[in-house]
């Protein structure tokens, strides 16, 4: 099988992964009888924390797991990367898919898991068919399977493709999906820790935080928080998109100013002014220029500046952008991703869409702005998962912090940008 990506892909296979240094860390833990607790307590030294968005404590997270249940356990990873502005997790798949396997074995054995999935997004089958050949490598090698590198722990790992929806990344939603039923979100608690994958325990990670669990052991727990910042452990992954140079993913220590970020990414293209920064995914509110431009990318400086990490997806905004354009456009993405399932999501975000787009074209009314943020009081807190608060936060913030350019659109029936150098929606 052959995913027909061969060019600028070399390093990805079985032997170049163990060139690095791949799998040792499986064998010393295997061989050397390293215990689940002291991997747990490496782990939560650490301070490794979710890369998928929540941001919450990796080491936590899996000793919520009740090891001593009789029977089935699971580790999940969440590869159904789909929130706006993110692209870092089909990246690892592609160039270091050895780097989420080692990772999952790892987790498998801390929390005495012996069986794992990891969803795919759907939409490109391409990373799917990578991960199966780089699944076949380690089976053939000794590192998936019975009595793994002569050891008595025993670990499966399959791949599982979505099917395209959004609410699929959402874990409770994948848990459905995974099982083979409609992907809609359960509620919590009880969390996946005690009920999760068939009712069993199940502990769900992102790809990027499987993939960091061989590097932090290798380094050791210290040596990887003082990378980043007290609390912020580590280096981060940051897909940047939108008007600048060069686009890409960037892995930086968190606790990086944003300034420095943005240069590496070639700084604004054709040199105009910023104007925005979406900092952590659609679902994070966007702030202002002169904000972002104080601001460090981790979990508490991006939280202090009223916004969140998310999953590390930094949408830029120069001063071309129609502001309520680009809201129209988010709106209509959760509206349309919404699985339905609760009253306040299901109609909430067709009525923000619906109002947004009538602001952008031409119909806006005076009590309009009033009426979005009531509907994000209607929506907020009363869902069953996050979708509903995804969806409410771009509303909100949009409208605090460029309220003038949505009064404008009311009044005027047009845009305060120039409509002929307008880029929002291109
Ligand atoms: C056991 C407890 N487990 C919490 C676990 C919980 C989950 C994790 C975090 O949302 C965010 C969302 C999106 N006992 C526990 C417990 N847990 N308390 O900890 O939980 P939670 O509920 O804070 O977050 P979540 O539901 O996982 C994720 C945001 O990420 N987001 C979107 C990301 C999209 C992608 C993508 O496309 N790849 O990542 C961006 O901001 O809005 O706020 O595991 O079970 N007492
Ligand atoms: Fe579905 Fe929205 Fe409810 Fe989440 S909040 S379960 S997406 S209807």
């Amino acid at each position: 099988m052959s995913t027909g990506w061969s060019k600028g892909d070399a390093g990805w296979r079985l032997k170049d992964y163990e060139a690095r240094g791949g799998y040792a860390q499986l064998k010393r833990i295997l061989v050397g009888k390293v215990s689940q607790d002291d991997l747990i307590a490496e782990i939560k030294k650490s301070l490794l924390r979710g890369r998928g968005g929540a941001g919450f404590p990796t080491g936590l997270k899996w000793s919520f797991m009740p090891r001593s249940f009789p029977g089935d356990k699971y580790v999940v990873c969440n590869s159904d990367e789909g929130e706006p502005g993110t692209f870092k997790d089909r990246d690892l798949l592609r160039f270091d898919p050895h780097a989420v396997i080692e990772g999952m074995i790892i987790a498998g054995y801390a929390m005495g898991a012996s069986r794992g999935y990891n969803y795919i997004h759907g939409e490109i089958f391409s990373i799917y068919e990578r991960f199966e050949e780089a699944l076949d490598e380690a089976r053939a090698a000794g590192y998936l399977g019975q009595s793994i590198c002569g050891s008595e722990f025993s670990f499966e790992l399959f791949a599982h493709h979505g099917y395209g929806a959004y609410i699929c990344g959402e874990e409770t939603g994948l848990l459905e999906s995974l099982e083979g039923k409609k992907g809609q979100p359960r509620f919590k608690p009880p969390f996946p820790a005690s009920y999760g994958l068939y009712g069993k325990p199940t502990t769900i990670n992102n790809t990027e935080t499987f993939a960091a669990i061989p590097f932090i052991l290798g380094m050791g727990g210290d040596a990887f928080l003082a990378m980043g910042k007290p609390n912020n452990g580590g280096t981060k992954l940051f897909s940047v998109s939108g008007h600048v140079n060069r686009p890409g993913n960037y892995e930086v220590p968190l606790g990086t100013p944003f300034a420095k970020l943005l240069e590496m990414a070639g700084g604004m293209r054709g040199g105009r002014k910023l104007k925005a920064v979406i900092p952590g995914g659609s679902s994070a509110p966007v702030l202002p220029a002169d904000v972002m431009m104080d601001t460090t990318m981790d979990y508490d400086g991006i939280a202090k500046a009223g916004s969140m990490l998310g999953s590390g997806a930094v949408i830029v905004m120069d001063e071309t952008v129609c502001m309520v354009k680009a809201l129209e456009r988010l709106s209509y993405f959760y509206f349309e991703e919404s699985c339905g399932q609760c009253t306040p999501c299901r109609e909430g975000t067709g009525w923000l869409y619906r109002v947004v787009h009538r602001i952008e074209h031409g119909q806006g009314r005076a009590e309009d702005l009033d009426l979005l943020n009531r509907v994000t009081d209607n929506i907020m807190g009363r869902t069953i998962c996050a979708l509903g608060d995804a969806a409410s936060l771009p509303v909100r913030s949009f409208i605090k912090h460029f309220k003038s350019e949505f009064e404008y659109h009311i009044e005027h029936g047009k845009c305060l940008v120039d409509p002929a150098v307008q880029s929002a929606g291109s």
